[in-house]
Order: structure tokens, then sequence, then C-alpha cells
């Protein structure tokens, strides 16, 4: 019964440094996803904006100051026997302020955009990792195993704009 399907609205925000060719991870070190690489972010919370959100968080987890915030893709990720489907708005930051630091949260560390390290990161982030990295327009949905280690059904498309 898909129409009774909750959504939470999330936020995942990459930040690059292009003069270098390098993105900023973090390695998770606490709650969902724990032990894996990603981008920073969390949960909207009442009263802000997405992209106000995504802003927090990445100043929370990496101690940055995002100077722009460009949509790159939307993910809707959903679970075996879980009715809380994850709606993540997906960033890119090509501009900050401060130095990344590690946090309770997250230990950032720079990867060559060629070096990215997909074997310790979610399964479904080399699927559109590409779309990102080359700055297309992208929207999908992942069904995973309830265990989150293995993905069921995928469909990720570039699109003409988020
Ligand atoms: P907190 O619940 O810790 O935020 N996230 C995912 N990222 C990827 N690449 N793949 C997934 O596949 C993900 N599910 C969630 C969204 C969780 C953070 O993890 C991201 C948030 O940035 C299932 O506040």
């Amino acid at each position: 019964q898909p129409g009774l399907t909750r959504r939470r609205l999330l936020t995942l925000v990459l930040v690059h440094d292009k003069a270098q060719d390098r993105i900023l991870l973090g390695m998770k070190k606490r709650g969902f996803g724990v032990g894996r690489y990603n981008g920073f972010g969390g949960k909207v919370e009442a009263g802000e904006t997405i992209q106000e959100a995504a802003s927090r968080e990445l100043l929370e987890e990496a101690c940055i100051v995002a100077k722009d915030l460009t949509p790159a893709g939307i993910l809707l990720f959903s679970f075996d026997n879980d009715p809380l489907a994850l709606e993540v708005h997906i960033f890119n930051v090509y501009t900050f302020e401060g130095t990344p630091t590690e946090t309770e949260e997250m230990k950032p560390e720079w990867f060559k955009a060629s070096a990215i390290p997909f074997h310790t990161m979610w399964a479904d982030d080399e699927i559109w990792f590409p779309y990102m990295l080359a700055e297309k327009p992208f929207r999908g949905q992942i069904h995973f195993t309830s265990d989150t280690n293995t993905i069921k059904t995928l469909n990720v498309t570039e699109c003409e704009r988020i």
C-alpha cells in the first residue's frame, strides 16, 4: 500500500574543491549509516527550508559555511518492512568558508574525484555520483533490503531540472 508510506525529508551536501579536483566526504561516526563515507546532511526540521537544513547540517557536521548551494538531485529511498521512505535532497557546494573539522558525527576527508571510496559507502552512491559530478540533474527511487546492505530495485535517471 504505497499510499500509506510516510516520507521523511533529508538533505545531503557534497562539497567540491574544483581547483584540486577533490570532494569532501565524512566518515559517519554514529547513527544511520555509521562506518560509511557520505556527504553531510540530516533531517529537515520544522520551520526551516530544505536549503536552510542543508547549510545547517553542513555547519554542524563539518564546521564549514556554504557560500553557494546548488540542487543536484532528489532520491527516494525505501526499505523492506519499513513504512518510512527517505526523500533525500542532494546539493553541491563549490565555495565555502572555514576549515573542515572533525565533529562527534563526522570525520571529514578529501578524496580525488577519481578515487571515491565506493566500497565504504552506501551501495546507491556509485549509481548517482556520476550525475552529481557531471552536474546533471537527477531523480531516482531506490529500494533496499531491510538490512540496508543490498539494493533490490533501482531507477535513477537524468531529468530536465530539480
Ligand atoms: P541522520 O539521520 O544521521 O542523516 N542518507 C543516505 N545517503 C546515501 N548516500 N544513501 C542512503 O541510502 C542514505 N540514507 C540516508 C541522508 C542521515 C544522512 O544520511 C543520508 C542524511 O544526510 C539509503 O540525521
